[in-house]
């Protein structure tokens, strides 16, 4: 197994996340991919490698133009308005809004583009960015030179940045520009198997009506779990992508026992589909003492996530997504990486 990770994740360092009516310290933070590099090394996968500068050509496939431009230009738009804190957004279009129009002012722009108020885009989040996609797409290259596995380290995560959204955490959506690169490279159909405690509301939207890419979610059941207005069983894809969106919402206090009878049917869809590659978009937020989460896993049932999803047979290109709080969120990452190498 291959490890894929870049030092410039450090340039993601906001210093304030809207939680609960306070500004507090990101939950989402450059300590995470230090806890999980270090878990990671120990326990063996030390072939660890910087990624190699790809470009925006493949992020260009998946996002808007004009949202990707919004990224790299934010940070300094929202400074020279005078704001003096970190960029968050405070109006959004909503039921009956307008959305034909991108305002021209940045405090606009930002609602605009986001999806959630509480990520706060500070300097230098749009380079670690696109480091976290080349982290992502390294990884694709790797098994597209016909290796059976890989380990992004990605950070900041990507799932829940849509085709022109952000938030969650995520700007630019790692596991789907990984898919559209392995696609690109050959690959006839892909996989993506989102097994973070959150719904991969923005891979859905960048996936929901394409026939070449397999999109399986199991997470918080949206009623009750952010992202809340995505991630409902019934949605199924849309044209040529119908019945190619398999979401399986589950409840809180799900065990590992439930969880894993939901991969189960998420991996035989999967097989039967004919994917060529699974990209697995891994939250370890799934965890018992995930600060936001609530489902129950324990740190040996991330063995056994690994061994049911190599069992495929598939080559699998895991990519670090979510998951928080702990230091225990590194010893996890790194025994579904043990699990899927056996
Ligand atoms: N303030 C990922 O796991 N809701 N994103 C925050 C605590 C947003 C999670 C609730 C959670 C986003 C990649
Ligand atoms: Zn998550």
């Amino acid at each position: 197994m291959r490890v894929f990770y870049s030092e410039k994740h450090r340039l993601r360092d906001a210093s304030t996340e809207l939680h609960g009516g306070l500004l507090v310290k990101p939950f989402e933070g450059p300590f995470r991919a230090e806890w999980i590099l270090e878990a990671v090394k120990e326990a063996g996968f030390t072939d660890v490698h910087a990624p190699a500068e790809h470009g925006l050509k493949t992020a260009l496939k998946v996002h808007d133009a004009g949202y990707l431009d919004f990224l790299a230009t934010c940070w300094e738009r929202w400074q020279a308005a005078g704001f003096q804190g970190e960029a968050i957004a405070t109006s959004f279009p909503c039921r009956r809004s307008q959305i034909a129009r991108v305002p021209n002012h940045i405090d606009g722009a930002l609602g605009y583009y986001a999806n959630s108020a509480e990520t706060a885009i500070s300097g230098g989040t749009y380079e670690a960015a696109v480091a976290s996609m080349d982290v992502a797409l390294s990884g694709g290259d790797w098994l597209n030179a016909g290796n059976r596995f890989a380990f992004s380290l990605c950070r900041p995560p990507g799932h829940h940045a849509g085709i022109d959204l952000f938030g969650g955490y995520c700007f630019i959506n790692n596991a789907a520009v990984a898919a559209q690169r392995l696609l690109d490279l050959g690959a006839r159909k892909v996989a993506i198997l989102d097994v973070d405690f959150h719904h991969g509301n923005g891979t859905q939207d960048i996936t929901y009506r394409r026939d070449d890419i397999f999109f399986a979610s199991l997470h918080g059941e949206p009623a009750n779990a952010f992202p809340y207005f995505l991630g409902y069983a019934d949605e199924t894809g849309e044209g040529a992508g119908e019945g190619l969106n398999a979401n399986y919402p589950l409840p809180s206090g799900t065990p590992f026992d439930v969880w894993s009878a939901a991969l189960a049917d998420a991996l035989t869809r999967i097989t039967a589909y004919g994917a060529e590659v699974i990209v697995v978009s891994l939250g370890v937020d799934t965890f018992e003492q995930d600060p936001i989460s609530f489902f129950k896993l324990k740190t040996p049932d991330y063995i056994r996530m690994g061994e049911m999803i190599a069992k495929t047979g598939i080559p699998v290109l895991t990519l670090m997504e979510g998951g928080y709080g702990v230091p225990e969120i590194g010893l996890n990452v790194a025994n579904v990486l043990k699990g899927l190498e056996g």
